[in-house]
């Protein structure tokens, strides 16, 4: 059994450790309804879900997750993942290969979250496909329909069971400023700072993150996961808290 100080000394180290304890939330199924900006909703954050109308050619629902107040709501401090899933029931073939995923962009009160794209399924236009192009795809509201993907970089097409993820495990280079380090003006400072244990990871809640999503037409659904961390930056105040404990205990027992 420990004692008291090798005790206290153990559970300082795990406060201070940034223990990176992840964790998915289906945030529902989704599906453009019309007319734009219309949209089906199956899932348990209805109240930060809502659209808009962009016309870019035609118009287009763009669909808007408050990911901050989820994150919120369910105790998350950073995200470090979106996953959009075919679920296997749109309609496969030359003409649409599934859910036809046109805008996947993630605003921030620092501006437009860099991610790292990656894509996992059927749609041979999309494997081995780099993340930048995966990106390029997703970054503007611009798709056309969901056959022209081989020669038409403005969507990606899921196809049967596929899925669509976009990371935010470090900051890209050349990405707008410092992801997920906190510390604008919460004086946080960067996660990750003091224990060297790697680049600060996700995006963090106080940023604010917004995600907008547009299927390209109507009637095919997608659903999104998101991975969450609870990655709590090392409080000194809750460690001097628990040393005081200590030491009243041991007072006590004397
Ligand atoms: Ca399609
Ligand atoms: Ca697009």
């Amino acid at each position: 059994m420990l004692d008291q100080p090798a005790l206290v000394a153990s559970i300082v180290l795990a406060i201070a450790s940034p223990a990176l304890a992840g964790f998915e939330v289906d945030l529902g199924t989704f599906v453009n309804a019309p007319p734009v900006p219309a949209y089906g909703y199956v899932g348990a954050y209805g109240t930060f879900v809502s659209s808009e109308m962009v016309t870019i050619d035609s118009a287009h629902t763009v669909i808007r997750i408050d990911l901050a107040g989820i994150m919120n709501a369910v105790g998350a401090t950073h995200l470090d993942a979106l996953q959009v899933i075919d679920l296997g029931t749109n309609t496969y073939g030359a003409t649409s290969p599934g859910a036809d995923i046109d805008l996947l962009q993630l605003s921030t009160s620092q501006g437009i979250a860099s991610g790292t794209f990656s894509y996992l399924g059927p749609n041979v236009a999309h494997i081995g496909e780099s993340s930048e192009i995966l990106g390029t795809r997703v970054a503007a509201v611009d798709a056309i329909s969901g056959s022209q993907d081989l020669w038409d970089q403005t969507h990606v097409s899921l196809g049967q069971l596929g899925s669509l993820t976009m990371a935010f495990g470090s900051p890209l280079a050349g990405g707008p400023g410092q992801w997920g380090g906190g510390g604008e003006g919460g004086g946080e400072g960067e996660s990750g700072g003091g224990g060297g244990s790697g680049p600060p990871s996700g995006i963090w809640v106080g940023h604010l993150p917004l995600l907008r999503v547009s299927e390209a037409g109507y009637g095919e659904s997608f659903r999104i996961m998101a991975t969450f961390s609870d990655n709590p930056v090392p409080a000194p105040s809750a460690a001097l808290l628990l040393l005081g404990a200590a030491r009243r205990g041991r007072r006590r027992r004397r």
